[in-house]
């Protein structure tokens, strides 16, 4: 169990201190500014232009991807010869984002075009022949093009091509060794030579390059606003690093949503309650993609694309309500299920755990993965959550920083019957009788290959601050390095030895409140969900300090306040 005091292990971040400096002067930039820009990684002035005036201009040339020519030419055949195409998604916010724009482009240049996408419950993750099937009796087509999904479904594409199927591949995936055969073309950057190896797309990203690939061969235009705000929605959502092409498109899309009115998504802003122009990734993070990924969890995301396709106010905004309803029922079926786990979790030696493995009989498969990602979060170690019916078991798996979870799984292929994903997150199945083994496996196969310090958590803090450098002026420069998001966090400072001024003040009984200074400069402090800190904090006079800024309007008053990362005593 991590002890109360100290949450996290605190480590600044390191870097060249010589390649900031000379940023700073040639790019004109504050020191302080040039010093997060190389900490992330932009650290030449050409990095510097495209992160801070990069356009749609500076995207790169879709046809750069490989298998991009092959594709464009197939469906543009198909939309000559009048063919239909089945566009395969997911029920992600990745796979839905993907089949809209997809659907909306091809439609405006002429193409007919359907599409589907899995059940969670009924068929799972990834490309199913049996509903593939059912599709084709119903509304017979030639060509599928898979979004967010495909890579491995190696037999389920040569099957398709028995039925007379041409099948395009996009996704985003980890491959297998075994690429599909026979397809038209595969669009995938993490496959081997794609020409995008450095770009981290999400599976909706890949889409928007054949998207403009397709325009640019067919001569159209496309709605480039809307694709771009749709686009934004799913990267962000897929917890894709927001830096190159990822960054252009959010920061963008974002601009374009406070820009333009789109029926279905002005539905989705409201049912939110987000402030439209003052909209940020965090916003689409925390609000809009759970509640679409609500009802892929609960079972049909049709809803979710019909929603932002939808012409008529009324109609996007029953979509919407329909939505914050399954969300709800999604907040209430994964509260029931953390108990069940934590309450499992309690009868094992974590401490003694690497991997920790909770089972139980049906347990809701649309929550077993944010449940993961809680008890992750709260013992910090890969964890698996594994529903079992009949004899069979299927699980999700959330990883922590440094631990690829896919090649630890690779260790296991002998007893997995299918398993994929991202490197910090993965799906499972496999029968029953062997989850033991996987258990005692897995937990042993990390602690053999990784480092101890690996499994405490740390926070990485960006630089040390005094408080008299927080103002307007140095706010302003934070501003303009957003959108944040994986790749690009938003910046954590450090401050030492400031003064406790106020007691900590309980706020719904989760979240605590209390003032700080340095004797001149005085702070207010939040604390999200940190009322467990509060005996610990009340005992002191003065600490250093883990913090990230921000600027709140409250009662027409604007003042700067510290949100609480981490407190230790000197
Ligand atoms: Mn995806």
């Amino acid at each position: 169990m991590l002890n109360n005091q100290m949450q996290y292990e605190w480590e600044l971040k390191e870097f060249n201190r010589e390649i900031a400096k000379e940023l700073a002067l040639s790019c004109k930039l504050d020191p302080l500014i040039a010093q997060l820009l190389t900490i992330r990684g932009i650290d030449t002035p050409d990095k510097i232009r495209k992160f801070f005036k990069g356009t749609v201009a500076d995207l790169r040339d879709p046809f750069e991807m490989n298998g991009m020519m092959e594709a464009v030419l197939r469906i543009k055949r198909a939309v000559d010869q009048n063919e239909r195409i089945l566009i395969y998604g997911d029920y992600d916010v990745d796979g839905i984002t993907a089949i809209v724009i997809l659907k909306r482009f091809l439609e405006d240049v002429g193409a007919r075009v359907s599409y589907t996408l899995p059940n969670r419950f009924q068929d799972g993750y990834g490309l199913k022949i049996s509903k593939i099937q059912k599709e084709k009796e119903e509304t017979p087509f030639k060509l599928l093009i898979t979004v967010d999904c495909g890579i491995k479904a190696v037999e389920e594409i040569r099957e398709l091509k028995k039925m007379g199927v041409d099948v395009i591949v996009t996704d985003h995936h980890e491959p297998d060794e075994a690429l599909p055969e026979a397809v038209c073309a595969i669009l995938n950057p993490k496959v081997k030579g794609s020409g995008f190896e450095d770009e981290p797309l999400a599976g909706v990203g890949v889409v928007f390059k054949l998207v403009q690939a397709l325009a640019r061969h067919f001569d159209a235009r496309a709605p480039l606003d809307f694709i771009l705000k749709i686009v934004s929605i799913g990267t962000v959502a897929d917890l894709v690093p927001l830096l190159g092409e990822n960054r252009i498109i959010v920061k963008e899309g974002l601009k374009a949503i406070k820009k333009t009115n789109t029926t279905g998504l002005e539905a989705m802003i409201e049912c939110c309650n987000i402030d439209k122009d003052a909209m940020a990734s965090v916003d689409i993070s925390y609000k809009i993609a759970p509640r679409i990924n609500a009802l892929g969890r609960l079972g049909d995301a049709t809803n979710a694309i019909e929603m932002f396709i939808s012409n008529t106010e009324e109609e996007a905004r029953e979509y919407a309500s329909y939505m914050n309803r399954k969300n709800s029922e999604r907040q209430r079926l994964e509260k029931t299920l953390e108990n069940m786990v934590l309450n499992q979790v309690d009868t094992e030696n974590v401490a003694e755990r690497r991997f920790l493995l909770l089972s139980g009989e049906d347990w809701h498969k649309g929550v077993i993965g944010i449940v993961a990602s809680k008890v992750q979060k709260k013992y910090y170690r890969p964890v698996g959550i594994v529903s079992i019916e009949d004899g069979m078991a299927f699980g999700s798996i959330r990883s922590i920083e440094g631990i690829n979870i896919i090649d630890a799984l690779d260790q296991f292929k002998d007893i997995l019957e299918s398993y994929g994903g991202h490197q910090q997150a993965a799906g499972i199945s496999l029968k029953r009788e062997n989850l033991q083994v996987l258990r005692e496996g897995l937990d042993e196969y990390l602690r053999q290959n990784f480092d101890d310090a690996l499994f405490k958590p740390r926070v990485h803090i960006d630089c040390e601050i005094q408080f008299d450098m927080i103002n307007d002026e140095f706010y302003k420069r934070l501003k303009q390095i957003e959108p944040f998001g994986i790749g690009n966090p938003q910046p954590v400072f450090v401050t030492r030895d400031v003064i406790i001024e106020t007691e900590p003040e309980l706020i719904n009984n989760r979240h605590i409140k209390f003032e700080v200074s340095d004797g001149l400069n005085r702070f207010e402090v939040i604390g999200y969900n940190k009322a467990y800190c509060s005996d610990y904090i009340q005992k002191f006079d003065s600490a250093d300090i883990v913090f990230s800024l921000e600027k709140v309007r409250w009662n027409r008053r604007t003042y700067f306040q510290l949100n609480l990362v981490d407190l230790s005593v000197r």
